[in-house]
């Protein structure tokens, strides 16, 4: 459940403004006559109450209007540099930007959603209540941008005009942060007041980073108050956490979508990327991936790469799905990326004449280096916990990498090469054919299947994982991921899963428009699969194939193997595109790929139905897929024993 506007709003009892009177007067104060005019071109009252609340509140020294236009972006850069939050490196227009060490991703325990006594949950989400949160408000947020400007911007999450995007306001005291927001996101400062009307509300983002010493961190709260849609976020800089339009709207988008919006939109943390099939045919998908699972590099694999991260879908009249990217820039982990697999990106990463935003690499003489860059690294420099050196251990004798692994680059979208910037633009949004989920499996699903239903291919969503890292502690050595999208759904699981299930089987769609739903695994090792040791079964450019082949079967051009868990590739297709990306494949290594190691999948179907039990009001219709999907498995099994291949399958 989800009730807007229920319960006191954080930002008007701290700020103390109940009305537009109020609020103009105290805009008149505080803003130089410059901002003021500027400000003046906004007419939407319950929005200028809110930023003149942040300023009651926050109490800057000044307050500073982004309406987007070039000489407005150039002082956020100018102000950023000044305060020392970004340097110039060698390259023109490449900055880097550090985190404090203890701010390098999203600070998960000090993320909560601010609720109402009663409401009722995702089991995945934190929760604190809106008195509490109150109190938290009050000690922490009042003066915390005294002798700093508050920067405030309004952008668009999605082209504007399209039935999904929803505007926001940005208000922050970081000029990396509204920096990046120019980067990532559209400024919609002209079409603002019309935009709220369309679309019948606005989010609002309060963060500051104090002091932004190392010492704060421990008091740093990522507060979401989704009754009242605002957020707010405290003693931190990393995107993640105080760039709340990306990760902290979305949240609100999921809700909204869930509660608000049911057989109307899907709200998902999924790329968007257009394949091109026979004949110049386009074929657009989107995917579901948890973070750091290669979901930047499978966007980028397409012709026509629209986004990386987030994508806001809806049926139109025709019974179409239409996605669009709420974002227009990347935020993307950069370790790793290298010419071989991201060729794109290193073009905008080592050439010239894209604005770059680094954060937390190393940087020696001015330039940036990563881990797994392909490239020679230096022996020194300055990284994001200050000098490094090879070989340097941090006090528990651990080396130091030379980057973290969560350092990030961003840059627009339009950067890259293969980046649709047109069509991404459109608010007609791009029509979607194939939906896939990716986790990080080593040992149980194939590189790619298909579901036989709509039913199955939610539950294909249901059941993502991602392995466990060496930190984190599970029975079974893998995480739940339901949707990749978890982290971000406020309200009951269950509830979003019903969700799922309305969208997928509208009877809105057609036989011709329903999109198909697919699995991916990238990950699955040699040792896992018949052979030995922990080498992966393939490589990044092998993602080419998969979605290749997944174009050419959603669009009726190659047969498939039926199997209990859903439709495998043949062996022929698969050589085929692999012909076509020059590169040798044989049957062996399809085998180890796409057998059906029964045992596992079982494995992994009771570690789903152990876990959806506890949750309460699961559709039953998601125990009724693992069931039927159990049973058939069983019943390969007594045939064929633990180990099924595709010949055996084909029959
Ligand atoms: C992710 O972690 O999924 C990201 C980056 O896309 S963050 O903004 O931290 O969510
Ligand atoms: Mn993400």
């Amino acid at each position: 459940m989800l009730e807007l506007k229920k319960g006191e709003e954080i930002l008007a009892v701290v700020g103390g403004i109940a009305s537009i009177t109020k609020a103009r007067e105290l805009l008149a104060e505080r803003l130089a006559p410059s901002e003021g005019e500027k400000l003046a071109r906004i007419v939407n009252e319950d929005a200028l109450i809110k930023i003149a609340n942040a300023i009651a509140m926050c109490r800057p020294d000044s307050v500073f209007v982004n309406t987007g236009s070039a000489e407005d972006v150039q002082w956020i850069r100018d102000y950023s540099l000044k305060k020392g939050e970004e340097r110039k490196l060698a390259k023109e227009g490449h900055t880097i930007h550090f985190d404090l060490p203890q701010d390098q991703a999203r600070l998960v325990n000090q993320t909560y959603y601010i609720i109402n006594p009663g409401e009722k949950m995702s089991s995945l989400a934190k929760t604190v209540l809106r008195s509490e949160a109150i109190d938290y408000v009050k000690k922490f947020m009042p003066g915390i941008m005294s002798g700093m400007t508050m920067i405030v911007g309004f952008y668009s999450r999605g082209p504007v005009g399209a039935e999904a995007t929803i505007p926001a306001i940005e208000i922050s005291s970081s000029g990396y942060v509204l920096h990046s927001a120019e980067l990532l996101y559209r400024n919609c400062f002209a079409d603002f007041d019309a935009e709220v009307a369309r679309a019948g509300l606005f989010f609002t983002n309060v963060h500051s980073e104090g002091p932004n010493r190392p010492e704060d961190v421990p008091n740093a709260r990522i507060f979401m108050d989704r009754s009242w849609q605002t957020t707010f976020s405290t003693f931190c800089t990393y995107a993640g956490n105080t760039l709340l339009l990306k990760k902290g709207n979305h949240r609100f988008s999921v809700d909204y979508a869930t509660y608000y919006k049911v057989e109307e939109q899907l709200s998902e943390h999924m790329f968007i990327t257009g394949m091109t099939g026979p004949n110049g045919r386009k074929t657009f998908f989107a995917g579901a991936a948890p973070s750091g699972c290669g979901k930047t590099t499978t966007a980028m694999v397409g012709s026509d790469f629209i986004g990386d991260d987030l994508a806001q879908f809806w049926i139109d009249a025709g019974g179409v799905l239409r996605a669009i990217n709420p974002e227009k820039g990347i935020f993307g982990i950069v370790e790793d990326v290298n010419r071989e697999g991201d060729p794109h990106l290193m073009d905008c990463l080592r050439g010239d004449g894209t604005e770059v935003i680094w954060s937390n690499v190393l940087i020696a003489e001015g330039v940036p280096y990563w881990v797994g860059n392909g490239e020679e690294a230096p022996d020194k420099g300055v990284n994001f916990q200050g000098e490094w050196f090879k070989g340097k251990t941090d006090d528990n004798g651990k080396p130091i990498p030379l980057s973290h692994k969560n350092s990030r680059c961003t840059l627009q979208a339009s950067a890259i090469a293969n980046h649709a910037t047109e069509l991404s633009e459109s608010p007609a949004g791009v029509p979607v054919k194939v939906i896939t989920y990716s986790g990080r499996d080593s040992d149980t699903m194939p590189p790619v299947w298909v579901a036989k239903n709509p039913d199955e291919g939610v539950v294909i969503g249901a059941s993502i994982v991602s392995k466990a890292t060496a930190t984190e502690v599970g029975a079974t050595g893998v995480n739940r991921q339901p949707w990749a999208n978890a982290p971000f759904i406020p309200g009951a699981l269950a509830d979003y899963m019903q969700a799922q299930f309305t969208f997928f089987n509208s009877a809105k769609f057609t036989a011709k428009t329903r999109p198909i739903m697919a699995g991916l695994n990238y990950f699955l090792t040699h040792g896992n699969r018949g052979g030995s040791g922990d080498k992966l079964l393939g490589e990044k450019k092998d993602v080419k194939v998969w979605l290749g082949w997944l174009e050419l079967f959603a669009n009726g051009d190659v047969t498939s193997i039926a199997t209990p868990i859903g439709y495998l590739p043949k062996f022929e297709d698969l050589a085929k595109l692999f012909t076509a990306i020059n590169k040798p494949y044989d049957k062996t290594l399809y085998t180890m790929q796409f057998s059906l190691y029964i045992d596992k999948i079982i494995a992994r179907i009771d570690l789903q139905q152990a876990a959806y039990s506890k949750e309460a009001g699961i559709p039953a219709k998601l125990f009724e897929v693992y069931e039927r999907q159990k049973a058939e498995l069983l019943q390969l099994k007594e045939r064929f024993g633990a180990i099924v291949t595709p010949d055996q399958l084909a029959g």
